[in-house]
């Protein structure tokens, strides 16, 4: 390691922020070392073009003795606590697990952390989804957290230890409260990734097992239909590449805090859909059904961000736009399956 060089320990780095966060981080010479679950064949998901650049620790955030060696191991300046079962729908089906990754994971990194390494700085991915039915709008970091799904309630609990934390251990933990982020890296498993994928494949015309799988491992489309859930729910959809940039401002900091980390902008799924099918020239009305499997027992929102304090305080602000961002994974998809 160079004279000067900071390490950064990032936990969920082989998903679509923890690869924006790798790149954006060697950029800064960091050595960065990624938290990896062991699997029978090596996966490095979205970080495999950068598998010789990256030093990888399998590990699981279940797992506090192995969360402890490493942090006390490597004294890292910056962590960063990206891991977690992500995906809303599936926490109603996986409520245990969810609450075991996404709530306790984070705490047994901030427990590893008093323990073993008080000098480290966590940053915790907090998340919109803590606003849940709110009828505050736009949300900020004073809005009343009000989560609505098992995803929701894991990370508020998350979100409040980080502030308990800081607080009685005098410990910098900061959060981002991150609205909904994309990329041409994000899982099929999400609205937008669904839909980019789901337009390219009817674009090209793909049939049978050329079709790609998207959400719960189904084909994107199917006889010809992309179905979704609530074509009314309202998102703040910005670009992951700008977002992992706030994650580190946040930690150069003078002082932990949290923000908020939106565009500011508010859309349906609707208008999602006439965006990303009109990048093709296909009319998204003719292709999209409403299958009630992918309604939610509870929908939060809307939900939209005012990111004036970061804007203020470290100078950040959103590049992509919602139109281009729609437009660049509609690309990227088509270039991927042509
Ligand atoms: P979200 O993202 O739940 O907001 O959480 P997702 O893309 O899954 O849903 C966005 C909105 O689209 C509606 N929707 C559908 N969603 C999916 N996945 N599939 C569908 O077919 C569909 N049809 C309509 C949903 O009801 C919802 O309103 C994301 C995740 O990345 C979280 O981890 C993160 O914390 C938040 O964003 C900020």
């Amino acid at each position: 390691m160079s004279k000067g060089q900071k390490t950064a320990f990032v936990t969920g780095i082989t998903g679509q922020d923890g690869s924006y966060l790798a790149e954006f981080l060697l950029s800064k010479n960091y050595r960065v070392y990624g938290l990896l679950r062991r699997n029978s064949l090596p996966s490095f998901g979205n970080v495999a073009h950068l598998r010789h650049e990256l030093d990888f620790l399998f590990g699981d955030l279940a797992d506090p003795a192995c969360l402890s060696m490493y942090i006390s191991k490597l004294q890292p300046d910056e962590i960063y606590n990206l891991g977690s079962q992500s995906h809303v729908h599936e926490s109603w089906a996986q409520p245990i697990a969810t609450a075991d990754q996404t709530g306790l994971g984070a705490l047994r990194i901030y427990e590893a952390v008093r323990n073993v390494s008080p000098k480290s700085k966590v940053y915790q991915a907090s998340t919109s989804e803590l606003f849940g039915e709110t009828k505050i709008s736009p949300q900020n970091e004073d809005t009343p957290i009000c989560p609505a799904n098992p995803y929701a309630a894991a990370k508020a609990l998350a979100h409040f230890d980080a502030q308990v934390y800081r607080k009685s251990f005098d410990l910098f933990i900061s959060t981002g409260i991150l609205f909904n982020h994309e990329s041409p890296r994000r899982s099929p498993d999400f609205v937008t990734r669904k839909i980019s994928l789901a337009v390219a494949a009817l674009k090209l015309g793909l049939k049978g097992s050329r079709i790609p799988l998207g959400q719960s491992g189904r084909p994107v489309i199917s006889g010809g239909k992309l179905e979704l859930g609530n074509l009314d729910a309202k998102r703040d959809w910005g670009f992951a590449g700008d977002y992992v940039e706030a994650m580190w401002l946040i930690l150069q900091h003078d002082h932990p805090d949290d923000f908020v980390v939106a565009t500011g902008e508010v859309h349906t799924v609707s208008e999602l859909c006439e965006t990303a099918f009109s990048v093709v020239g296909l009319d998204w009305k003719k292709h999209v059904v409403v299958d009630k499997e992918w309604i939610r027992p509870t929908e939060t929102g809307p939900l939209v961000g005012d990111y004036s304090k970061i804007k203020k305080t470290l100078g950040w602000q959103p590049k992509v736009k919602f139109q281009e961002l729609i437009e660049m994974m509609v690309r990227s998809d088509l270039a991927r399956l042509s």
